[in-house]
């Protein structure tokens, strides 16, 4: 009888723990990462004269010596008035004499651009790369929105140190919020929008203001009485339906909700990681490992998903200090043992610990890299 009480008792509690675990789990913190003024900054980059000065980038329409638009520019020449989609010829008017107007180059900001996405994959378990400079990073792997600010933290420091750049940074619960909180404090800034406070920060932003709402749906929503995001929610969902048809409609009031996808469309994925914060800094092989065999599992998981298979595993280290160290591996064939992927980063990260006897580790990483389709390759699943 007691046994059994013990057991029901037990069972609850485990079964409690288990809802909170994936309650947890199924809370998002989704990252947008925007950098500053992109290609006006990657020139100031390459020429450190510019620094300070305004930038204008111009996209040249070749009919005259100055026809065309401003691509885009610094903030010094946006406080000067100009901005992108002026004609090049009114940016000058408004211009000082030590204004640099230089022609775009896309080549150059997409190479740019290349590495500094590799650096947000890095600490993120998932991006989807929305345009040439920015980003989603799904964060949910942090525990608590602290730690994901603390990511992406140090996401923008490695940015600023490796390529000079500064981004701006959202974090909320969905990709909606996290991208109108990334336009809330730029250039540099970083805002963070927890899901109790998404209606809020929303709702008293003028319609035109939410991510997607163009001029003519901004109009019309006028029309229809709601000049804030707020004043959106107090149209029916059948009038919003009516006037916009049935997926828009739906999709409006959702998105004036503070409602958004958290699932992030990746294009095509390099590498898989998961990385997770110890319970306290430690050195101990017996403490990281089963914390590794979760990651592991996580991540076989998705490769699976993916249906992709790997060859090269890496292990990762962020130090007490926030450094993040890698070490890598690589296999001839592309493998997707689950077996080997954990012995693997276990031995990568003892490694890295027994080559390094005054480092503690913070956090852990597991990644897969060298991706390719599960089908298009040898068979060694049972490896
Ligand atoms: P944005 O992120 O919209 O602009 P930005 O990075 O220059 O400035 P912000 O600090 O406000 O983020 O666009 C990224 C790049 O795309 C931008 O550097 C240049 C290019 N672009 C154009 O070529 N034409 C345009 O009209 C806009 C808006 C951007
Ligand atoms: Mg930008």
């Amino acid at each position: 009888m007691f046994l059994r009480v013990c057991r029901g008792i037990i069972g609850r509690t485990a079964a409690i723990l288990l809802r909170i675990r994936s309650a947890k789990k199924d809370m998002a913190i989704i990252a947008h990462i925007d950098l500053d003024s992109f290609f006006a900054s990657c020139e100031a980059v390459r020429d450190e004269s510019l620094e300070d000065k305004p930038i204008i980038i111009c996209m040249y329409s070749g009919r005259s010596e100055d026809s065309g638009a401003v691509s885009t520019c610094n903030y010094p020449a946006r406080s000067l008035g100009i901005h992108a989609g002026m004609a090049i010829q009114q940016a000058k008017e408004l211009a000082r004499d030590d204004a640099a107007f230089l022609p775009a180059e896309k080549s150059y900001y997409k190479e740019v651009s290349g590495r500094i996405m590799a650096i947000i994959a890095e600490h993120a378990a998932d991006t989807e790369v929305a345009s040439i400079d920015e980003a989603y990073a799904d964060l949910s792997d942090c525990d608590t929105y602290v730690d994901a600010v603390e990511r992406a933290e140090h996401i923008r420091d490695v940015i600023k140190e490796q390529e000079g750049l500064t981004a701006s940074v959202g974090i909320g619960p969905n990709k909606l919020v996290a991208k109108m909180a990334s336009d809330e404090d730029k250039p540099d800034g970083l805002t963070v929008v927890r899901p109790d406070n998404a209606k809020a920060f929303l709702g008293n932003m003028p319609v035109d203001e939410l991510y997607s709402v163009g001029p003519k749906t901004a109009d019309a929503l006028r029309e229809m009485g709601a000049e804030t995001v707020a004043d959106v929610r107090e149209i029916s969902v059948q009038r919003l339906v009516h006037r916009f048809g049935e997926t828009r409609g739906v999709e409006l009031r959702e998105k004036a909700n503070g409602d958004g996808a958290t699932m992030l469309e990746s294009r095509e994925k390099k590498q898989l990681s998961r990385i997770t914060t110890l319970p306290q800094n430690t050195r101990q092989m017996k403490d990281i490992r089963p914390v590794v065999r979760e990651l592991a599992d996580d991540v076989i998981k998705r490769v699976e998903q993916h249906e992709k298979r790997f060859s090269t595993v890496a292990g990762i280290v962020i130090t007490a200090n926030r450094e993040t160290r890698t070490r890598q591996r690589s296999f001839q064939t592309a493998i997707s043992s689950k077996k080997t992927l954990y012995e693997t980063a276990e031995e990568l990260i003892q490694e890295y610990l027994e080559d390094n006897p005054d480092i503690d580790a913070r956090r852990v990483g597991v990644r897969v890299a060298g991706l390719s389709d599960a089908q298009q390759t040898g068979l060694d699943r049972f490896a």
